[in-house]
């Protein structure tokens, strides 16, 4: 049975091409700097936006048109299932994300929703083993069950958190069951409202010994995916604590976590940090933590999570440089953790939207691999440094030099030259690489 039998695998067919289910960029077995492009890509469909999200906002109703809709919950789930594997053979996707509540219904107890988890899995492996498409990660959803309303690890009601940890376990044992590469967590509601009534060193410390906990318990199934903490500031918490990459790092290494966890970094988290997405992966790149990408954009005149697909090429560039930078992203992967908008509400726009997304980061991909080719940031960066390299500067760097020698020096010598940066310059030529 197809749910989309008017659409072919999604082929490269160049930018000449008027065919809009085409690649115009993306060219999977295209070899880029040693490697192809779907090895370095290593693209993920995210079962989420794709498979339940229905387009209603604080203002509108559902508009999405979907043909998977079943005369039960347990049915559509089901349908789900086939529909979604579709889409990843079609567009070429190799790895696929979820959560557990995005895959089986909830129904009217734990017990029962572990059940249909169950249930689902099954069906989940038997399209995992016939397509070898893969699980890059898959997560517990503790933040949209009213039970999680003060938090899931940092709530103040010792029930919730054991609820909570049985997700982490249940989310474990399918990870073991389906093979997953890494184990996802991010915290929506792992925040607060208000410090007026909240114990930020007990929450914290709680969360830290799930961690622990789910560390454990992966040693004792024998199944050790790459555990993943996914920084965000806010929303739906109003803060949240692992705010940024730099945050959840002190986090990670306060609490000694950092042999088991690395970095799930999504690019509309970083802009509402403040940051870039360039910047969030460099910060992970200097502690040796990048581990996954959530593939997205925001917009620049809202201040919320759009998780618009991606389609900015230079954002997009930069992003693709400090992974080649880090030596690829595996066993991370780039996961469209994106959404179509609104007005895009026919099955096919899910199509479309993959497309834009995978051939802008097949842009980026080629972008940055000339960038490198050319040493164009590493001839630039070589000058800038050079004071570093000889004399004063590379004494310093051999920490052969302390306060005492740095003022002798600084005294008897006058004011250093400085150069200009001519960074105009510098953006203008980068412009030639888009
Ligand atoms: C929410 C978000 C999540 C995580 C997984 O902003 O990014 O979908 O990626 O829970
Ligand atoms: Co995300």
């Amino acid at each position: 049975m197809s749910y989309f039998p008017s659409i072919n695998k999604i082929q490269y067919e160049g930018t000449d091409t008027k065919n809009m289910f085409a690649f115009r960029h993306y060219n999977p077995d295209e070899v880029v700097m040693g490697k192809k492009m779907k090895d370095h890509l290593r693209f993920a469909i995210a079962y989420w936006h794709t498979m339940t999200q229905d387009g209603s906002d604080p203002f509108g109703n559902p508009v999405n048109q979907r043909p998977w809709f079943g005369e039960t919950p347990m049915e559509t789930a089901k349908n789900r299932v086939e529909a979604f594997f579709e889409i990843c053979e079609k567009l070429g996707a190799e790895y696929f994300c979820f959560h557990d509540v995005d895959i089986a219904p909830e129904g009217d107890s734990l017990e029962e929703f572990f059940a249909n988890v169950d249930e689902i899995t099954d069906l989940i492996k038997e399209k995992m083993d016939q397509t070898g498409i893969k699980l890059l990660w898959n997560t517990a959803n503790m933040f949209s069950n009213p039970r999680f309303v003060n938090g899931a690890a940092s709530t103040n009601n010792a029930e919730v958190y054991a609820i909570a940890a049985a997700q982490v376990k249940k989310g474990l044992d399918i990870s073991k069951k389906l093979g997953g590469e890494n184990y996802v967590f991010w915290g929506g509601r792992e925040g607060y409202e208000t410090l007026l009534n909240t114990n930020m060193k007990l929450e914290q410390d709680n969360i830290a010994r799930l961690f622990k906990m789910a560390i454990a318990y992966g040693e004792k199934i024998g199944h050790k995916p790459q555990f993943l903490l996914e920084p965000k500031p806010k929303e739906p918490s109003k803060h949240q604590y692992d705010f940024d990459a730099a945050t959840t790092m002190a986090f990670i290494q306060h609490y000694g976590l950092e042999g088991d966890f690395k970095l799930n970094l999504e690019a509309n988290h970083a802009t509402l940090a403040g940051h870039t997405f360039e910047h969030e992966i460099a910060v992970a790149r200097c502690y040796d933590s990048l581990g996954s990408l959530d593939a997205n954009q925001g917009d620049v005149l809202l201040g919320w999570d759009t998780d618009e697909f991606p389609t900015n090429v230079m954002d997009v560039t930069l992003a693709m440089y400090e992974v080649l930078e880090n030596g690829g992203i595996a066993p991370g992967g780039i996961n469209f953790d994106s959404k179509v908008r609104r007005s895009a509400f026919e099955a096919e726009d899910l199509f479309l939207a993959h497309i834009a997304g995978m051939d802008t980061f097949a842009r980026g991909l080629k972008n940055a691999a000339k960038l490198k080719e050319d040493r164009f940031f590493d001839d630039l960066k070589e000058e800038r440094y050079a004071s570093f390299n000889e004399g004063l500067g590379k004494k310093i760097m051999n920490d052969e030099e302390d306060l005492e020698s740095l003022y002798d020096y600084a005294v008897s010598h006058e004011d250093p030259v400085l150069k200009s940066s001519h960074i105009e310059y510098v953006k203008n030529i980068l412009n030639d690489y888009l």
